[in-house]
């Protein structure tokens, strides 16, 4: 008996919700046998906004799991622009005997008799046009397919209530920090954020940068820090990559000139304190928020993470109370009772705050050194709130 076989082409930067809605409703409807997803070659240059052509085809195979969906990196491995003529041919030289069912969009119904050997296609295949918004009634699309495509081949229209998400809209809330829980599936979404897609950060970029900035012993370190903030967001529920990142990148200024630290103060409009003028220990905080801002457009909570990672301040985040401990207790550190506060870490990030804070601020008292107030106000806070809990 002949097969039925869908051809079910796009970016899918990432494959959504709305995507794999439409891959099952195709499957049934159509009654395909299978269904081959196609996602299409992109440009190598394009920014890191986007994501590769293995995460893209990694998160179509999470998205659609099922055997009837078949994942093709066929336009992908041949690399640049495919014509819709060349893959259709490739599967009808494959499947002779069963009929292909070519899937497109109301808008590319439109104007498919301008596609490049658009006659031929027709010849190979059944064209399936989804109709995804009420832009044109169907009764118009129907008409357009009869006068100008059906004289050359099939055409079917199908309805389809369109599922109000695109990859555009996952990719920006994605960089923004916002919930993609729904718009893709769990696997995909886990996926994402395990791997930072679409956050827009050039992590081999970064990692250069890091290591041509520091020492052996501080590139060391940061990675240390780096392996400790995603085990700590593992444990109480943070983003692990962006943990991560925060680690490798909170040192990235430690080891610059003072008068470079001055020039993005000057840059970035910073004002200090005249605490803050006098501790130049805090110099690297401050500069690398701006510099990695500036340099690198890191999200928003993770610049904040560092930028807090030596004073800690009131009201802190997840992130940042994360990237302070992990700062503490991290593989290469070897002070009088580091292992006593890795266990305590592990219990509660609060309690090992408590303890670093009051390190630092015995540390600095001891040498005479002004104590920030952000620091006062993280150490108070914590105290006062265990006081209530009393
Ligand atoms: O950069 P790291 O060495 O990994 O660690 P860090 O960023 O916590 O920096 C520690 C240094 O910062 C240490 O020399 C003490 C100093 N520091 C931390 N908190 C304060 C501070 N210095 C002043 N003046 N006031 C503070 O509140
Ligand atoms: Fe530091
Ligand atoms: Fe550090």
């Amino acid at each position: 008996m002949k097969d039925k076989i869908g051809i079910f082409g796009g970016s899918f930067d990432p494959m959504h919700s709305g995507h794999t809605k439409l891959a099952h409703y195709l499957l049934s409807k159509l009654e395909l046998s299978s269904l081959i997803i196609m996602p299409a070659a992109v440009s190598p240059f394009k920014s890191e906004t986007y994501s590769s052509d293995e995460d893209r085809l990694n998160i179509c195979r999470l998205s659609l799991p099922e055997e009837q969906f078949v994942i093709s990196d066929f336009e992908i491995s041949r690399g640049g622009v495919s014509y819709s003529y060349d893959t259709v041919s490739f599967f009808k030289e494959l499947y002779p005997e069963d009929e292909i069912l070519f899937v497109i969009g109301e808008d590319q119904l439109l104007i498919f008799n301008k596609w490049r050997r658009w006659k031929e296609i027709l010849q190979k295949v059944t064209l399936v046009a989804v109709k995804r918004n009420n832009c044109t009634p169907i009764s118009e699309l129907e008409d357009f397919a009869d006068k100008n495509i059906r004289p050359f081949g099939k055409v079917i229209i199908l309805p389809f209530e369109p599922f109000e998400v695109s990859s555009t809209q996952i990719r920006e809330r994605q960089k923004n920090g916002e919930s993609i829980e729904g718009l893709v599936s769990p696997q995909a979404q886990k996926y994402i954020a395990e791997k930072g897609l679409y956050l827009g950060i050039d992590e081999q970029l970064l990692l250069k940068d890091v290591r041509k900035r520091l020492s052996d012993y501080r590139y060391h370190h940061s990675v240390c820090v780096a392996e400790s903030a995603k085990e700590l967001a593992k444990r109480f529920g943070a983003d692990e990559y962006k943990a991560y990142i925060a680690g490798i990148a909170h040192d990235i200024l430690k080891e610059q000139p003072e008068e470079e630290a001055k020039s993005l103060f000057d840059k970035a409009g910073v004002s200090l304190s005249e605490l803050e003028k006098r501790s130049k220990k805090l110099w690297h905080a401050i500069a690398g928020e701006a510099y990695l801002r500036e340099k690198y457009s890191l999200p928003e909570d993770i610049l904040s993470a560092v930028r807090y990672h030596t004073t800690g301040k009131g009201n802190m985040t997840l992130l940042q109370k994360i990237l302070f401990v992990a700062d503490f207790i991290s593989a290469d550190r070897e002070y009088d009772g580091v292992r006593d506060m890795r266990e305590r870490a592990k219990e509660s990030l609060e309690t090992a705050m408590e303890e670093g804070l009051r390190f630092t601020i015995e540390e600095l008292s001891a040498k005479c050194l002004p104590i920030h107030p952000d620091t006062l106000s993280a150490y108070n806070q914590i105290l006062l709130r265990k006081e209530k809990e009393i």
